[in-house]
């Protein structure tokens, strides 16, 4: 499956991972090539993925032969290897660990409280008809609301970027989790002006990036809200 030459990344734009790896690359210019890997269609459980990674799960990187998965390593190794700005991963120590700070402190709040609201509301009724579980989703909202708030009290006190003055990778894991639209396509940062603020901040840093990045989910939640 990977030629084993160059740079490619296997992507699911629909992923919100994958829209992080695909932000940076396009920000920083780095040449790559996209594989698209669609969920939707089953395309992860194929034996040429499977191969590639064990775990069937999207982004994967493959830089000269070099297999990598995992989001938070993929970004971090694309702004070490190649020559990107310093500020989207800093050199610094402590800089470079306040990244590291708000990555692992990510994957076990940001992504699991969107994704389980999202799962809740948007996925699980689409794919089996049923309700929404009121009583799950009212647990999902209040874990989501307390992760916000730790966003703003903590990681946004004083500070434009989560990480400091400038646009980080954590940045970008972030935004592409707090950008997926739940239930009846409502913004998860709808009550939420400190954390739109600094949304705008990044999406203004990031550019055309952002919107390339976002086309396919705009589209599907649009279409989602006309039918409502
Ligand atoms: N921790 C991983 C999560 C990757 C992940 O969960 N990818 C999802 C799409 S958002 C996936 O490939 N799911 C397919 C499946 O689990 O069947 C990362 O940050 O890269």
């Amino acid at each position: 499956m990977a030629t084993g030459r160059g740079l490619e990344v296997y992507l699911d734009l629909l992923s919100q991972p994958c829209r992080a790896v695909h932000i940076l690359l396009n920000c920083t210019k780095i040449p790559h090539r996209v594989r698209t890997v669609a969920l939707r269609r089953g395309e992860h459980r194929t034996p040429d993925f499977t191969k590639l990674n064990p775990m069937q799960k999207v982004p994967v990187m493959v830089d000269n032969g070099f297999v990598l998965t995992e989001s938070d390593a993929i970004l971090k190794y694309l702004a070490t290897v190649y020559d990107v700005p310093e500020h989207w991963y800093p050199r610094q120590p402590e800089r470079r660990a306040r990244v590291d700070e708000y990555t692992a402190w990510h994957h076990s709040n940001t992504r699991p409280h969107t994704a389980k609201v999202f799962i809740l509301e948007v996925l699980l009724p689409a794919q089996s008809g049923s309700q929404v579980d009121e009583e799950r989703l009212i647990r999902a909202l209040s874990q989501l609301d307390d992760t916000l708030d730790k966003l703003e009290s903590m990681f946004l006190r004083r500070q434009p970027f989560l990480c400091g003055d400038d646009i980080t990778v954590a940045d970008l894991l972030a935004v592409c989790e707090l950008m997926q639209p739940v239930g009846g396509g409502r913004d998860v940062l709808q009550d939420r002006p400190q954390l739109q603020r600094w949304r705008s901040r990044v999406e203004s840093a990031i550019g055309d990036a952002f919107e390339r990045a976002h086309a396919v989910l705009f589209a599907l939640r649009d279409r989602r809200k006309a039918r409502l």
